[in-house]
């Protein structure tokens, strides 16, 4: 197959939008592509300071490398959460997040969560459910922490996440399922700034997972292939499954579930219950601020992860 662009021959086949590209047609139709989603979703401009969540997957280290030949100003930041599952998942994940740094002159934050709080997150997660649980809980709390904090203590406008379209699909399948409202309402390519949190965005979340893969492979990034080992048999595997069978019955299924979604919320399908003034959680509810980290938090009192965490300093 040939590229629609120019005679090449065409490294990837997009169905979903009849368009086929070479190895060099493809990564200039990516940045075209991305510019026109942070523009129409109104994510972030250049002169704003974006934060991004870099885990040395694909997705985050693509993002990085797009929003670096864009022209933003992005810095990387990396968390290190003392995962090794056999495969020194976080070693590997940090070199590799390092050297993409190194090799562009890009800047790379570390939030190392032993050295910070004592425990890496599967001995967090050992302690709070008795080894009885996943640690994948706690991890996205910490995560979600972390992130939230280094954007606000550095000053950074906005927060942006490698989520790709298979990844909001597979999460908006899980709270279309449970009809989790509070959910459904904040999903989005971005999240507007509130109460001491900085505005989160996702410039990737109308490409699909395979279209990540070619970027980065084209691009030559280096990056972990392994999945985290906590993430296997997770709820989230089952249902990409799902939507990639019909995918392959319907190519653009999981793309137009998405982007009806995003307009049945723009037609105001989803509103929020009547609150006051006051911001809202996740269900709905008032949000407090943490008297210990000062985030917001939907109880009063210690937000979860003051709760969870020891702290060491
Ligand atoms: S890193 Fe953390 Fe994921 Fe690993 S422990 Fe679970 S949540 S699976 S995105
Ligand atoms: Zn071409
Ligand atoms: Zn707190």
């Amino acid at each position: 197959m040939k590229c629609r662009k120019c005679d090449a021959k065409a490294i990837i086949n997009m169905r979903q939008h009849k368009l086929a590209l070479c190895k060099d047609h493809y990564p200039q139709w990516m940045l075209e592509q991305t510019q026109r989603f942070i523009e129409k979703y109104r994510m972030f401009s250049l002169q704003e300071r974006v934060l991004v969540a870099v885990s040395g997957g694909k997705d985050s280290l693509s993002l990085w490398d797009i929003l670096w030949q864009l022209g933003y100003q992005a810095d990387g930041l990396y968390i290190g959460l003392g995962i090794d599952g056999g495969i020194g998942y976080s070693d590997e994940s940090h070199h590799l997040a390092e050297k993409f740094a190194a090799g562009r002159g890009l800047r790379l934050r570390v939030v190392d969560v032993l050295e910070t709080y004592g425990e890496t997150i599967p001995e967090m997660a050992e302690r709070t459910t008795r080894g009885k649980g996943r640690p994948c809980a706690v991890c996205g709390l910490t995560k979600r922490h972390v992130m939230n904090r280094v954007a606000r203590d550095e000053g950074y406008d906005v927060l942006v996440t490698g989520h790709n379209l298979d990844d909001e699909a597979a999460v908006l399948f899980a709270n279309t399922l449970n009809w989790a409202p509070g959910y459904l309402m904040r999903q989005g390519p971005v999240l507007e700034a509130r109460q001491g949190m900085a505005r989160k965005a996702k410039p990737l979340c109308r490409f699909y997972e395979r279209e990540m893969v070619a970027y980065a492979l084209v691009r030559g990034i280096e990056y972990i292939y392994d999945e985290c080992p906590h993430a296997l048999g997770s709820k989230t595997i089952y249902y990409k499954e799902i939507l990639n069978k019909l995918e392959s019955d319907r190519p653009g299924a999981k793309l137009s579930f998405y982007l009806s979604f995003l307009k049945a919320k723009e037609d105001g399908l989803f509103t929020r219950p009547q609150q006051g003034d006051g911001e809202t959680g996740a269900s709905g509810e008032a949000l407090h601020t943490c008297p210990t980290c000062g985030q917001p938090t939907s109880a009063p009192g210690e937000c979860a992860f003051c709760r969870l965490a020891i702290r060491i300093s």
